[in-house]
């Protein structure tokens, strides 16, 4: 009697073990399917193109979002720190480790830039140097969602990203929505890093857009990210990357957020959903989705109906043209090392905006 209950709890020992272990194998299985991202930002909020990229990739079932990367662009370093902190308390992604990267590009400043507008023109959009939205770096400005109480990581984002890539060699997809000082530093700090990252995917620079923004009609080759910190544009661009893809204006103002687009997120009732419908802004005629559509065309590639290969570069002459997109084909490229990247030109639409809603109102998936 004794024997057969010690066979009997032996089977059941095995049994429970066998199935713990199964049970952990599919969980890291499951865990080993998801793409790995870094989302490099200039995060700016609440909502707008910098947070709404970033909720599409942490609202995809496909991602595994390893980390945020902040830059100063659109906002200074702190506040879109503060604004991203507080985005990830609002969804319950506090997990996600957000971290503090470039305060200044590696060269551009504020006066340089104030001297050459009065010679070449004025430039439309100057980030946090934009007149009458000026205030010093540290200050946090306006925060109607509230401030986080969450804290941001002690590393920085360049250390972040080359130990990333080192500890997850060729499998990191790095996503940039902002200018690319962060990056640039981090392929200064590791050589290696472009190539051990899997993949540079960014939204930037502008080829020919067809538009009638007086943004771009005389300065077709100007765009904000590579033009606020040129020389960082001129590390990253022709940096070792396996693969490259571009998601230039030309593309991007084929798009818009409207007012009906809003409407279908709001019907949600996710949290992505609640922050989105409270905060949403639109600002003039020109509401592009840009940094939106970077994300959802590397989350679905067949977004995408045409693309031409280029090679890339940043004009760093000090000129009229300093901080213009460069471009060439194959066949007209004479500079050596420039890398070749997939530049979008065309995109469905209306499958675009139905991604865009269907993850902003789904739940947002939980912790890995
Ligand atoms: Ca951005």
């Amino acid at each position: 009697m004794r024997l057969r209950r010690f066979w009997f709890l032996t089977t059941m020992v095995l049994v429970i073990t066998c199935l713990a272990c199964w049970g952990q194998q599919a969980g890291a299985e499951k865990r080993a399917e998801k793409r790995k991202i870094i989302i490099d930002q200039d995060a700016a909020g609440p909502a707008g193109t910098d947070q709404q990229s970033i909720l599409l990739l942490i609202q995809s079932p496909q991602t595994e979002v390893l980390g945020i990367t902040v830059v100063t662009g659109d906002m200074w370093l702190t506040e879109e720190v503060a604004h991203t902190l507080r985005m990830l308390e609002l969804i319950g992604r506090t997990d996600i480790p957000v971290v503090p990267g470039a305060e200044y590009p590696l060269l551009r400043q504020k006066e340089e830039t104030e001297q050459w507008e009065q010679r070449y023109g004025s430039v439309a959009w100057l980030g946090p140097w934009t007149p009458g939205r000026y205030h010093p770096p540290g200050e946090l400005g306006q925060m109607p969602e509230g401030k986080p109480t969450t804290k941001p990581a002690n590393e920085d984002a360049a250390h972040f990203l080359v130990r990333m890539v080192r500890k997850h060699p060729h499998e990191i997809t790095i996503y940039e929505g902002g200018p690319m000082t962060n990056l640039a530093l981090a392929i200064s700090i590791d050589p290696e890093f472009a190539g051990l990252a899997k993949e540079l995917v960014f939204m930037g620079g502008s080829l020919n857009p067809e538009t009638t923004d007086p943004e771009f009609i005389n300065t077709p080759r100007h765009e904000f990210n590579l033009w606020f910190d040129p020389e960082a544009a001129h590390i990253v661009l022709p940096a070792p990357w396996k693969k490259t893809v571009c998601t230039p204006v030309d593309i991007s103002v084929k798009t818009r957020l409207t007012s009906e687009l809003i409407d279908r997120v709001k019907a949600g009732n996710s949290p992505a959903a609640r922050y989105i419908g409270t905060y949403a802004r639109l600002r003039g005629q020109y509401n592009y989705l840009w940094d939106e559509l970077a994300a959802a065309a590397w989350l679905d590639p067949s977004l995408v109906t045409k693309k031409e290969m280029r090679y890339l570069d940043v004009n760093l002459d000090r000129g009229a043209g300093n901080g213009d997109t460069l471009t060439w084909t194959e066949q007209e490229k004479s500079t050596p090392g420039l890398q070749p990247a997939e530049v979008q030109v065309d995109l469905d639409t209306q499958r675009f905006y139905k991604l865009f809603v269907d993850l902003l109102t789904a739940p947002t998936p939980k912790r890995n």
